[in-house]
């Protein structure tokens, strides 16, 4: 079947039905249909399915549902469980966590943070057993295990966030609340009560890697559809060929740039790049208010903020 579509393609082409690679273990079980959309064939790949759920993707699916359901409701009832109420002050609702005061209680009274420790369990719950089915779906394909570890590196930001550091620093109320302008609030404030979270070195890090995964993303992209007309996206076998599309793509980066990645290698680079954002960020927030209390007097007596 051929299955490659950019944006410059306006045919799409259809094959038959592929199921993907045969499997010992029989995973397509729950699932041997596949249909075919024209208007995502116009973003990616027409076919849809076979897809798997599982019992791990059902776990998540479920606990996933429970916390969004805590979230929704206890937002509705800040409301006064007005609909229409809600769905206009839907980006400004909150659900708070724990109340200074209850420290690190497993339950405090649920109107002063119970339903977030409740909501944040299961919400974390999801996505570790998501994270499980990832690894496991890619064990099952005879995959590497990348995409995992690149979940696990966000996982590892939203855990410092809302579990380790509270932990840590003794108290639920550390953590971060549920909503959309809340979380914002409360990035802002963590900001200004450590003293400018823009001396953290590990803010400087995880932003450099963030604008550079941006930057990488870009020229890859760019790259590789600037030599789609002579096969370009066919990476893997045009790694070892000559006057291949990828030659000259890598000669374009050598003549403009001095030097060049390999068709294996940007990938290296992309991965790379994407992971050590929230690694070196979840870093520097494990640092904050543990073991400096103020960045930019941090700064100061580093020589990285003037006197
Ligand atoms: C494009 C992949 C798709 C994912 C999307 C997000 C939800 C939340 C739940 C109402 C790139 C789906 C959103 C499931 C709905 C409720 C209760 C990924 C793509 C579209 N943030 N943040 C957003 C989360 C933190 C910050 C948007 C999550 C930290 C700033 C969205 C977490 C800090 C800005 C969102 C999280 C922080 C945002 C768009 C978890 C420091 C924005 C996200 C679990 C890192 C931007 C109004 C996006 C915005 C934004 C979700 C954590 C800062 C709602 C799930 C505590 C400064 N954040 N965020 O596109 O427009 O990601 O906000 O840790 O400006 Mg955030
Ligand atoms: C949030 C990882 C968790 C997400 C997971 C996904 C779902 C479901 C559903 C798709 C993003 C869960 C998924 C629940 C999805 C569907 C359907 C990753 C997350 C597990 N900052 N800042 C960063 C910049 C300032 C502050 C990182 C820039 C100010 C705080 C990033 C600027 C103040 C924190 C970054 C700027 C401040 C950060 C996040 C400029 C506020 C963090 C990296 C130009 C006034 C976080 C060390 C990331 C961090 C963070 C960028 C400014 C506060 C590089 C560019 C000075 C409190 N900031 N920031 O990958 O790690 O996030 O800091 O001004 O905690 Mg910052």
């Amino acid at each position: 079947m051929t299955e490659y579509q950019n944006i410059f393609t306006r045919v799409q082409i259809r094959g038959g039905d592929d199921l993907g690679v045969p499997i010992a273990a029989g995973i397509w079980d729950r699932q041997r249909e596949v249909g075919f959309s024209h208007l995502l064939g116009r973003f990616g790949d027409a076919q849809i399915g076979p897809l798997y759920l599982g019992s791990l993707g059902l776990a998540s699916l479920f606990c996933g549902f429970i916390a969004i359901e805590i979230i929704g409701l206890n937002m509705l009832a800040s409301v006064n469980w007005d609909p229409q109420e809600f769905l206009k002050m839907f980006f400004w609702l909150a659900l708070e966590p724990p109340l200074p005061e209850h420290g690190l209680k497993i339950l405090p009274p649920l109107k002063e943070g119970g339903w977030w420790l409740m909501a944040g369990f299961f919400l974390t719950t999801a996505i570790l057993l998501w994270w499980a089915r990832m690894y496991r779906r890619a064990r099952a394909l005879g995959m590497g295990t990348h995409v995992a570890w690149a979940f696990a590196s966000a996982i590892w930001l939203y855990l410092v966030l809302g579990f380790i550091r509270p932990l840590l620093m003794g108290s639920w109320s550390e953590g971060v609340p549920f909503g959309i302008f809340p979380h914002l609030d409360w990035t802002n404030n963590f900001s200004l009560n450590y003293g400018n979270l823009f001396y953290n070195p590990f803010h400087m890090l995880s932003i450099a890697f963030l604008y550079g995964s941006a930057v990488l993303f870009a020229m890859h992209g760019a790259t590789i559809l600037a030599v789609s007309r002579l096969g370009g996206e066919r990476e893997i076998e045009q790694i070892v060929d000559r006057g291949t599309a990828a030659e000259r793509a890598a000669l374009f980066w050598r003549w403009t740039m001095g030097f060049n990645a390999t068709m294996e290698s940007i990938h290296r680079w992309a991965w790379w790049f994407a992971i050590l954002c929230p690694l070196t960020g979840g870093i520097g927030i494990l640092l904050t208010g543990t073991v400096v209390d103020n960045w930019f007097e941090w700064g100061q007596k580093h020589g990285l903020a003037p006197m």
